[in-house]
């Protein structure tokens, strides 16, 4: 132990004990899943893409094709509570526009899938 650190217990009768024990992990991370459907125009897909999640034009479109061809995509992965955020922000979003667009969240480590 220093002799700084038994000073400053000594003055303040604050013992701090180190962390043994490995407190500091990753936060477990979840993708956001767009859905496909039959309605949602495709130009307004992108918008969300770019204004939502951030994406630049070429990767929206990228996105949005992906999950027209295949029926769902990754718009995003974030952390849990982002994540649910994001997913209510499309939803809100689609609803106020009389879209039927659909998103939803799974966590990016759960192995059945
Ligand atoms: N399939 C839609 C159309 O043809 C476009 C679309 C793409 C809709 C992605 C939803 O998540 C979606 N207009």
């Amino acid at each position: 132990m220093s002799s700084d650190k038994r000073d400053e217990e000594h003055q303040t009768g604050v013992v701090l004990r180190e962390r043994e024990d490995k407190k500091v992990k990753r936060p477990r991370m979840y993708r956001v899943i767009l859905h496909n459907d039959d309605y949602t125009p495709m130009d307004f897909v992108v918008r969300l893409l770019e204004t939502v999640f951030h994406r630049n034009e070429a990767e929206a479109t990228a996105v949005m094709l992906h999950v027209h061809h295949h029926g769902q995509g990754v718009a995003g992965v974030y952390t849990h509570e982002i994540a649910e955020t994001k997913v209510a922000q499309v939803h809100l979003l689609a609803r106020k526009n009389d879209h039927p667009l659909m998103a939803s969240m799974e966590p990016e480590d759960d192995d059945a899938e």
